[in-house]
């Protein structure tokens, strides 16, 4: 009777109001632990917030890498920030930013070599752009024209970029992961002198593949790196929803594979991890799994309002470790840069992108037969009789439909 009673005593209970919105601090205890194989601890960081290098860890770096780890950071960050203002004006259908994680991309990608592959995840687009693809082609993508290499049929930022051994990225998260390990795989069957860096995003650690993945490149040593983006939230779904592990890179731990848990928004430490893992899978030592801790500061993509899960204190927070702006201020205290070059080569970007723009929408939509062919080596009976009744359809090409998240 008594155990009834507190029953619903406890069913009366008035619902808290609202859910207070955790910080990542609360919800991410972001310990200062493992990094390769638990043989040391804390976060791999190498710039100090005032850009500054602990005596005897700066990498060294020539001053033409660093000014390109730079450059290159600057290049994506004002891309990002122009075509999510086309996208805000209609000109194109959706876009997916990556503000807060150029450091994580530019120091990944160019620790490796022009030969090496990548698979890459949601936010690794300027990847292919560092690899060559024009920012015209890039653009031409993102509005899906005749002359995008997919004609229209896959959603903004899903750039694929062939000749500089970079793979269509699949919205479908985590596929990629076992891609990219059987792809490292099939080069070590063909003595191909080639690594694959694969990516990922913290919320593709909770797929199938991710195992699958996982197991089978430590299993069988492909020479793959596998690079999570931990960014802290996949859409709306904030890390401590994510995993209940005390950090991402411990997981490489289960599948007999080194792991190293860097700071993300430092290009330094991201490079210098990246590269050593890569001349380890060179050299037949196999995979490393990284996890690069940073932060997504805008929406998902642009269909997204982050002000509706998450605290706005925990974007400033995270501004305050701006991976741009530390970097800069390394350039500057070794004398590399100035207020002057940085001026010059905005301008000179700026220019880069409204050329690009400018070029890519002077080209024409595709044509409307692009929709069934290259399908099959051949357009069947069937896909003819689907694009006529396409073409017929009333009220055809008004309504462009909404992109999903
Ligand atoms: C298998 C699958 N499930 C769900 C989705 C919907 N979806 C698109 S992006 C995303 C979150 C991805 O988060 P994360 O891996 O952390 O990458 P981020 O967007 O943070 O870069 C989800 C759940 C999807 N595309 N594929
Ligand atoms: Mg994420």
């Amino acid at each position: 009777m008594a155990a009834r009673k507190k029953k619903a005593a406890k069913k009366a209970a008035p619902r808290k109001a609202t859910a207070k919105k955790a910080t990542v601090e609360q919800r991410a205890p972001v310990k200062k632990a493992t990094a390769g194989n638990g043989s040391s601890t804390g976060l791999v960081r190498l710039l100090e917030d005032d850009g500054t290098v602990a005596a005897g860890k700066d990498p060294n770096l020539a001053p033409e890498v660093l000014l390109k780890l730079y450059e290159e950071m600057v290049q994506v960050r004002e891309f990002d920030r122009r075509m999510l203002m086309l996208q805000r004006q209609g000109r194109i259908g959706f876009y997916g930013p990556i503000l807060g994680q150029e450091a994580a991309t530019v120091g990944s990608i160019a620790a490796l070599e022009q030969r090496d592959w990548i698979f890459p995840a949601l936010r690794e687009g300027a990847a292919a752009m560092m690899r060559g693809l024009s920012l015209t082609e890039a653009i031409n993508q993102l509005v899906g024209n005749g002359a995008d290499r997919c004609k229209g049929r896959q959603m903004p930022c899903h750039y694929t970029y062939k000749e500089g051994n970079y793979y269509g990225m699949s919205s479908v998260i985590g596929t990629q992961i076992s891609h990219a390990v059987g792809a490292a795989m099939a080069a070590k069957i063909k003595g191909d002198d080639v690594v694959v860096l694969g990516y990922m995003g913290d919320g593709a650690t909770s797929a199938n593949d991710f195992h699958a993945g996982m197991n089978f490149a430590a299993v069988f040593k492909s020479p793959c790196v596998m690079f999570c983006q931990n960014n802290q939230w996949a859409i709306s779904v904030p890390i401590s929803k994510q995993s209940a592990s005390e950090t991402i890179a411990q997981k490489g731990k289960a599948y007999g594979m080194p792991y190293v848990r860097v700071d993300g928004n430092d290009v330094l430490a991201v490079y210098a991890v990246t590269k050593a893992a890569a001349e380890q899978a060179r050299t037949g030592g196999g995979p490393t799994f990284i996890e690069a801790v940073t932060y997504r500061r805008l929406g998902h993509s642009s269909s997204d309002d982050p002000s509706r899960y998450r605290d706005e204190a925990e974007v400033k927070a995270w501004e305050q470790k701006d991976p741009i702006d530390r970097f800069r201020t390394y350039l500057e205290k070794r004398e590399l840069w100035d207020q002057d070059r940085e001026a010059a080569f905005k301008d000179e970007i700026a220019q880069r992108v409204n050329t690009a723009i400018a070029e890519a929408e002077a080209n024409g939509p595709p044509e409307d037969e692009t929709l069934v062919t290259d399908v099959y080596a051949h357009v069947t009976p069937q896909l003819k009789e689907q694009l006529a009744e396409v073409l017929a359809l009333e009220g055809r090409g008004v309504n462009e439909g909404a992109f999903p998240l």
